[in-house]
């Protein structure tokens, strides 16, 4: 047993893409007369897509408000905004320390995942230039079950060929680290709110990160 692999989250891990998600969703919210603000948008991390756009209308009270159609209709919507504001992504929207970590995890011949619930990630990484830097990518819209459950760790750890005890993961929602620890991977959280299991390893930014700091500290499960 040896760390073989690293596991990362994408929005508010390699990039900040929750401010894009929050201008589509406020876009959004104004054409329906919905109200939306940014702390509400923090409920919305590690969320899918249309589990994002009901908890909005909760907030409205207005779960009841359109069909399942429409709601897939107006979500669609949603994402035709974001994926305006994604284009506008470049190499200088990499949060501080990761590509270096990228760097250094390939030297030392670690893999590396994406286990994003963002059905945009392979854009989102294509903007921001770190696509070759990952060996694979969970494909979202094949994951059933969302975060807290384990399978998208799982299903980076099996797409690696390596064993889930061997990953580290990295988290910025408390959903992602509830997966990480249910997958029996070495837990990182940056820079989030605990309200549940705490991670293995916790840190407030990403500028904290380095493949030293994690190699120091990493402990397998088993
Ligand atoms: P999409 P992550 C998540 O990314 C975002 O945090 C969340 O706000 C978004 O609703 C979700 O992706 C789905 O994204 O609409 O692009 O498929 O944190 O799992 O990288
Ligand atoms: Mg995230």
């Amino acid at each position: 047993m040896a760390l073989k692999a690293l596991v990362f989250d994408l929005d508010g891990v390699i990039t900040d893409s929750a401010e894009l998600h929050y201008q589509a969703w406020k876009r959004l919210s104004e054409e329906l007369g919905l109200y939306f603000d940014r702390e509400q948008n923090e409920a919305l991390k590690g969320v899918s897509r249309i589990g994002s756009f009901e908890i909005i209308l909760r907030n409205n009270n207005k779960l009841d408000a359109y069909t399942e159609e429409e709601k897939e209709t107006l979500a669609n919507r949603k994402n035709e905004y974001y994926k305006e504001l994604v284009e506008t992504l470049t190499e200088k929207d990499i949060l501080p320390g990761i590509q270096q970590l990228l760097i250094d995890a390939r030297a030392m011949g670690l893999k590396t995942a994406i286990a994003s619930v963002s059905r945009n990630a392979p854009r989102v990484l294509e903007k921001i230039g770190l696509s070759d830097y990952f060996d694979t990518i969970a494909d979202a819209a094949k994951v059933k079950r969302s975060k807290p459950d384990p399978e998208i760790f799982l299903t980076c750890a099996e797409q690696l060929g390596v064993d889930p005890v061997d990953c580290i993961g990295l988290e910025d929602s408390q959903a992602g680290i509830e997966a990480i620890l249910s997958a029996g991977m070495y837990a990182v959280g940056i820079n989030v709110t605990i309200t549940g299991s705490s991670p293995d390893l916790i840190l407030s930014s990403t500028s904290e990160l380095s493949l030293e700091l994690l190699v120091r500290n990493y402990l397998p499960k088993k």
